[in-house]
């Protein structure tokens, strides 16, 4: 065991929040982590409740903690011949619509989104793959987004719906997606993030757009975001569970 493990498996995954994890973390593999997670994250959800109030703010690091190759996962590029083409464009016709239960729709350019007032973090990214990475993301708050887009008093839920087709090919195409409620997707962390460690957002990490919600774990927040709808409902879209990976059976909560 390495003295990583050791500690973990001493103060179980506790000890985990506790200490600052320099750059990029593997943890393990190991299905008992997992599971203990799993009864953490139910006992720091409430904590934090408890404690710090539904708007609490995820960690934020120093530039010293940023991991100098902050790791990928899931998919790596979109690979669709739409998507190529924007890349090779460096998506300058990439647009993110907002629709649903707003009073206003929008239609945003990326030249459109990092014209409005952006917000920087340093946070820790945690995978439940077992591996966690800090990073600096720098995005629009999805709040001020919203704002503009004037939600509507029915709206509940905040849809992602991503660029990346998760089916083998010539099986029905099943985007990716996912969805946080509107406490989370106002929190002053999320953001459509369009920049890490100071460069444009590299393909594997979602270029040009992707969601950061610092507070969720990592498969909640999005990569390749082409269109945001606002709903009063999950149970309509795809499987009916918001979001690609809850359709496979993990948890919609997706706090840390
Ligand atoms: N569109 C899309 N978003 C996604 C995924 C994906 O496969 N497709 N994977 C998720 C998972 S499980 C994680 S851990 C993070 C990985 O983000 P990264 O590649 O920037 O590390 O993106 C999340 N968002
Ligand atoms: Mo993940």
């Amino acid at each position: 065991m390495t003295d990583r493990r050791r500690f973990l498996a001493r103060t179980g995954a506790a000890g985990l929040a506790l200490f600052s994890l320099s750059g990029c973390t593997k943890l393990s593999q190991k299905p008992w982590v997992g599971s203990l997670l799993g009864e953490v994250e139910k006992l720091t959800r409430r904590a934090q409740h408890l404690f710090a109030g539904s708007h609490a703010l995820a960690p934020e690091f120093r530039e010293a903690d940023i991991a100098p190759e902050f790791r990928a996962n899931g998919t790596l590029d979109p690979g669709t011949d739409e998507y190529s083409a924007h890349a090779a464009m460096g998506f300058k016709n990439w647009r993110v619509t907002v629709s649903g239960l707003v009073e206003r729709p929008l239609s945003l350019a990326l030249d459109d989104l990092k014209g409005l007032p952006s917000r920087t973090q340093i946070t820790r990214h945690d995978c439940v793959e077992g591996w966690s990475c800090i990073g600096k993301w720098k995005g629009v708050p999805l709040a001020s987004i919203l704002a503009a887009a004037r939600v509507k008093p029915e709206a509940r839920y905040v849809v992602f719906r991503c660029a990346d087709n998760m089916s083998p090919a010539g099986a029905e195409p099943q985007f990716y997606y996912e969805s946080l409620d509107l406490l989370e997707a106002t929190h002053p962390q999320t953001l459509l993030a369009y920049e890490l460690n100071n460069a444009p957002l590299p393909v594997k990490h979602g270029a040009p757009v992707r969601l950061r919600a610092e507070r969720q774990l990592g498969y909640k927040m999005a990569k390749y975001i082409k269109h945001i709808e606002v709903v009063a409902e999950l149970t309509p879209i795809a499987g009916g569970r918001g979001g690609y990976w809850e359709d496979q059976g993990y948890s919609w909560y997706g706090g840390i």
